[in-house]
């Protein structure tokens, strides 16, 4: 029996990844709130009373996390991480926001700046997101079955890693795992904030923005696709939440929501989140979309030539 069900669930692994259309984990569906315009949060105010005053409360809180076994594996242990993120999204620039504030016992964040592929080493937040709900593998391409360009184009392309520490010394806090470092992360697309103060525990803030895509190309935002993110609508994302506690890159905790695995490669591993539209100043008020869509793989095909 038991050898039955590892099967079935090996067998039901490879089918999400090979499948485009495999869902997510089922069962579990987060809301997003809506914001309009005038309440978006300040990502660089050093509060969270702006999400607080605009959200109906803390959207998730470690008690929604359950640990992976990663190194030390560290479980959900408020005296050694306690944290609560808040989540929303806008229609007007169709675009999410996400906040987290953590209490950590001991805060890693010794980078020096100028490598954001490398801020996962520090005590920090990542936020997945797969805005048209396909699942299937958007990271970990093989090089026996992709070339080099390949994977470098396939990767964060269909759905997107983000990585954000609280503070750094060039000013750039926000990375995620692909090329393109020069504006996917950047205003209009993305931007982020953040502050720390304490020593133990030590209290840290991180706010970001960013955009969906259904196809993220890293050479540039006209070659790439918007999600189109609509009240009512049902988006993929997932936060992983590492705890450093000794030294840069030696995981002491790593947590998902609903300890989901391998979440920085499968985004069938994400969970759900239903985008709850607002009724107040230009909530709804999608932006006319422009460029792309009918021919894009067209365009990715051409990027090859
Ligand atoms: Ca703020
Ligand atoms: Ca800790
Ligand atoms: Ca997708
Ligand atoms: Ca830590």
């Amino acid at each position: 029996m038991r050898r039955f069900a590892i099967l079935a669930l090996v067998a039901a692994m490879i089918c999400g990844v090979t499948s485009a259309a495999s869902a997510h984990i089922g069962g579990l569906v987060f809301p997003i709130y809506e914001v309009p315009t005038g309440d978006l949060p300040d990502l660089r105010d050093g509060s969270l009373e702006d999400w607080e005053d605009v959200l109906p409360g803390t959207s998730l809180d470690h008690n929604s996390f359950a640990p992976l076994n990663v190194s030390d594996g560290a479980g959900i242990n408020p005296e050694d991480l306690a944290y609560r993120v808040f989540l929303t999204w806008h229609s007007a620039s169709q675009t999410l926001a996400a906040a987290i504030e953590r209490v950590d016992d001991v805060y890693v964040n010794t980078y020096e700046g100028g490598d954001l592929t490398g801020l996962w080493r520090f005590d920090s937040i990542e936020f997945m997101v797969d805005g048209d709900h396909t699942g299937g593998s958007y990271n970990g391409f093989s090089a026996d079955e992709y070339t080099a360009d390949e994977i470098k184009l396939l990767s964060n392309f269909q759905a997107q890693q983000y990585v954000a520490v609280a503070e750094s010394p060039d000013g750039r806090t926000m990375g995620y795992q692909g090329s393109g470092q020069g504006w996917v992360t950047l205003p209009p697309y993305g931007d982020a904030g953040g502050f720390s103060v304490g020593e133990s525990p030590n209290t840290s803030v991180i706010e970001l923005m960013v955009t969906a895509w259904d196809e993220l190309n890293w050479q540039g935002p006209e070659l790439s696709r918007r999600s189109s993110l609509v009240g009512g609508g049902t988006i993929g994302f997932q936060f992983s939440i590492p705890d450093f506690d000794t030294e840069a890159g030696a995981y002491h905790g790593f947590h998902t929501l609903s300890g989901q695995p391998n979440t920085w490669r499968l985004a069938e591993n994400f969970v759900d989140g239903e985008l709850v539209p607002c009724n107040t100043g230009d909530c709804g008020s999608a932006p006319t979309q422009t460029a792309v869509s009918a021919d894009s793989w067209g365009r990715i095909k051409a990027t090859f030539r």
